[in-house]
């Protein structure tokens, strides 16, 4: 190549954008107006095609992108190595990127809610997975509490909007116990004790002694069934009597021959609602006497443990239960509960082995994320003064929902 040549590609092959600089001499530069109709060609993607992330959300390691920031964010947490029957939550994560296939934001309005969560005020990112060691939990809590704390503590892009001006973050468990590290760095990030709403068919704040065993070591203490237990012991948990967590959709056998289980339970500062509830008292019941103890101000992490279904509805799970609430119900519940002030949430227990192709587990994963989200960028709705869209029925009332 002739020296003039050389200068030549040097100089043409300088901007970013040319077409066949080194090719047949054919030099263009692309238009934004060309880039737009690439973008409109080629850029959609149906709910079947691309690379899976959350709902088609744009994907950036937020860990290794120090700068990147977000209002909420989604990350996965692929961990089980806690959990005391059916192992597999660490493939949680895939799934349910994998079943939010069909929420996009173009068809992403949330009818329930009013608002559509992927076209509003919150930059949404998935920022892809934790990369938790399968083969030492001391390590992998360490891990998970570094990460969640870095991401919490970035400042949000629409601070206004967002509590205190941080992001929120949205865990794909994972088994359970990663509640534990996930709480940790909210204490740390927000300077206070946390309350906690948790649906599960289990209570988890079992004192670690309660797995009989005589073998046991500093390890065998951090299971997902005693990690609020170590949270309330870490001083992370609300413990003022006025200012209590709450379970919903309990069913679980306990411990031994009485109600010694629940009594611990009480003792932890957690009130309970049993899934038998919903029976009694509706889904407008539930929700009424969940915001009757958290309110709309203090600060809550949401942890929806998927064994709050029952197996029918989600069998793919660590711990299944039967006798458990319908997807249907727990969306109506989640919607409900809208007004809570939620700093982070998790979705966990989700072990997509154990089903069938249907992928209903994951499935009830997704649209539980999806829910949240709504809630979250609504709450932000609220913040600005600006209220979500209303249906207009022709010839009939609005439902009081
Ligand atoms: C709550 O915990 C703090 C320590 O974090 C302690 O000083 C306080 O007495 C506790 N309050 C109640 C009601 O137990
Ligand atoms: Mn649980």
């Amino acid at each position: 190549m002739k020296l003039r040549e050389i200068l030549w590609l040097a100089v043409s092959c300088g901007s970013v954008a040319v077409r066949a600089c080194a090719g047949h001499g054919e030099v263009q530069e692309w238009s934004q107006e060309e880039l737009d109709e690439l973008e409109r060609k080629w850029g959609m993607e149906w709910g079947f095609s691309g690379i899976s992330t959350f709902a088609h959300l744009p994907h950036v390691k937020c860990l290794t992108n120090p700068t990147e920031d977000f209002d909420i964010a989604i990350i996965g947490a692929p961990f089980d190595t806690a959990v005391s029957y059916r192992p597999g939550a660490r493939f949680g994560p895939r799934a349910i990127r994998a079943a939010s296939a069909r929420q996009t934001s173009f068809r992403g309005f949330n009818a329930r809610a009013g608002i559509n969560p992927y076209q509003n005020w919150a930059k949404i990112l998935d920022c892809g997975d934790i990369p938790v060691v399968p083969t030492d939990n001391a390590l992998a809590v360490e891990q998970m509490s570094t990460a969640f704390a870095e991401l919490g503590s970035r400042a949000a892009v629409t601070p206004s909007l967002s509590p205190s001006g941080k992001p929120r973050l949205i865990t794909l468990g994972g088994d359970h116990s990663l509640a534990l590290p996930a709480l940790r760095a909210l204490h740390a990030v927000y300077g206070q004790k946390l309350r906690v709403l948790h649906f599960d068919a289990h209570l988890d704040t079992w004192h670690p002694g309660k797995y009989p065993s005589y073998w046991s070591s500093a390890q065998t203490q951090f299971t997902h069934g005693s990690m609020f237990w170590l949270a309330g012991q870490e001083g992370l948990l609300s413990n003022a009597s006025a200012a209590p967590s709450v379970h919903a959709g309990l069913r679980t056998r306990l411990s031994g021959g009485d109600f010694g289980d629940y009594e611990d339970d009480d003792a932890q500062n957690w009130v309970r609602v049993a899934a038998d509830e919903m029976d009694d008292l509706g889904t407008k019941g539930v929700v009424a006497r969940i915001m009757d103890v958290l309110g709309t101000e203090d600060p809550v992490y949401l942890s929806v443990d998927i064994d709050v279904l029952d197996p029918a509805f989600a069998p793919g799970t660590g711990t299944p239960e039967p006798g458990g609430w319908t997807t249907r119900e727990l969306i109506r519940v989640l919607r409900g509960i809208e007004g809570l002030n939620l700093v982070g949430a998790d979705i966990v227990e989700v072990a997509p082995a154990y089903q069938n192709n249907g992928e209903e587990t994951a499935l009830a994963g997704a649209q539980v994320v999806f829910e949240i989200l709504s809630s979250m960028v609504k709450r932000g709705m609220v913040e600005m003064g600006k209220t979500a869209v209303v249906e207009k029925k022709k010839g009939s009332v609005k439902d009081e929902l």
